[in-house]
């Protein structure tokens, strides 16, 4: 099925077609506009548990995007057993925190208190890390959650130390997806003899996280979680990866006729010069977070070069986009919508194809078209400047 289909599918944005369709301009807009500030502002809780040394604090800053010095980070490496859950929050998205749980290594752990004491209720899902096999005190937590009618995740932390000890053990024989298959059904068959039927498994380097069951990892939290959070999971992922870039392109692109609906709607004003009207606002916000999630803006381009040992000019030579190297603002829109329709660029022909819920009313109105027009084009063109600059950044050096 369409991934769009699926959005679309959802209960408010049947909502917004149902007014579009009696032609009811303003609620359609109003809902629209709660739609996407509900989607963007879904809190995410995510909590990191498991025996002491296992990598959490280490796969708490990864998966915020973060390298173990930054300011803001969970301290690593070192012995520091913290008694209460300590809140990290996203520093681009501060409704998603993820937890850094005290360890459930001691002997007198029990796995139900250990849950009321970290407020269990609060938190999305679980992520029960183990640097090796699964032992007792994470399966016991595991069912604790499950009674508490909570979603969890076992990591299998520092793959890369494995794979390289195999590497150093077994020159002759050694087969990397072997010592994964092996390792990841160990895993599970260990949380089998424990009593957790099917246990999701993956196996992660933290020191290198786009590897191994990153992927399958995030495929599963995605269709898991309840739909209003999926948004804010995808778009917070850290851009270490051409199938996150992709995931990210997908998820603002089903919901680029809402901004639209929302430009060309109650709030639109006639621009000067042009025959549409626009509250060019929501365009300057659409293009914003657009630019956020992918990561180009200097400080992040900064600290992708220097996550892969690059020069930041480097990272920016292959930006095409001549919008990314600017401040997004009205006078830049303005100029924009301008040039394409002086550049021939007829927004009259634009034909909105992709959106075939859009009632006749949106998609026969130039303004909607031109809006769609435009944010259609202009994430296009960051989405493939954001995967040109990661490209660069993982070339190997030559
Ligand atoms: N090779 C490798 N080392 C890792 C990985 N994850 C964490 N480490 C290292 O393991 C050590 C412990 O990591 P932490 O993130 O501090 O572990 P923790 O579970 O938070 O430890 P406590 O807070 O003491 O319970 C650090 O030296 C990390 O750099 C991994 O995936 N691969
Ligand atoms: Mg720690």
């Amino acid at each position: 099925m369409d991934s769009s289909f699926d959005i679309i599918s959802t209960e408010e944005v049947k909502d917004i077609r149902a007014a579009l369709e009696e032609g009811d301009l303003c609620t359609a807009t109003e809902r629209a506009s709660k739609y996407l500030k509900d989607i963007e502002n879904a809190p995410l809780n995510i909590a990191i548990t498991g025996e002491s040394g296992t990598g959490k604090s280490t796969f708490v800053n990864a998966i915020r995007g973060m390298n173990d010095e930054e300011e803001g980070s969970a301290k690593t490496g070192v012995v520091e057993m913290t008694e209460k859950p300590t809140p990290y929050v996203h520093l681009q998205y501060p409704n998603v925190t993820v937890w850094d749980l005290p360890g459930i290594g001691t002997p007198s752990f029990a796995a139900d208190s250990y849950l009321q004491s970290v407020d269990f209720s609060r938190y999305d899902f679980f992520i029960i890390i183990s640097s090796e096999r699964f032992k007792k005190n994470d399966i016991d937590l595991a069912k604790a959650i499950q009674a508490m009618n909570k979603k969890f995740y076992f990591v299998r932390s520092k793959v890369d130390s494995d794979l390289h000890a195999c590497k150093v053990r077994r020159t002759k024989t050694f087969n990397e997806g072997n010592i994964l298959n092996e390792m990841r059904n160990n895993c599970i068959q260990s949380l089998r003899d424990g009593g957790i039927t099917e246990p999701h498994v993956f196996l992660l380097s933290f020191l290198e996280l786009d590897k191994f069951d990153f992927h399958i990892m995030q495929d599963t939290l995605e269709k898991e979680l309840p739909e209003q959070k999926r948004h804010i999971f995808l778009i917070s992922l850290p851009n270490i990866s051409l199938p996150v870039l992709e995931k990210k392109r997908q998820a603002f692109k089903k919901d680029i006729w809402l901004w639209a609906l929302l430009s060309g709607g109650v709030a639109a004003v006639p621009i000067p010069g042009l025959s549409v009207a626009l509250d060019i606002g929501i365009l300057v916000k659409a293009m914003k977070t657009y630019m956020n999630a992918f990561g180009l803006d200097e400080k992040s381009l900064k600290k992708l070069a220097d996550t892969f040992g690059k020069d930041v000019n480097e990272l920016k030579s292959v930006i095409k986009s001549p919008i990314v190297t600017k401040e997004i603002n009205k006078e830049l829109i303005i100029t924009i919508l301008k040039s394409a329709v002086i550049g021939g660029l007829m927004l009259v022909e634009y034909v909105v194809s992709t959106i075939p819920v859009i009632g006749s009313l949106a998609a026969g109105n130039i303004s909607f078209r031109s809006t769609h027009w435009m944010l259609s084009g202009f994430l296009e063109e960051i989405a493939e400047d954001a995967v040109r600059v990661l490209t660069k950044a993982l070339e190997s050096p030559v």
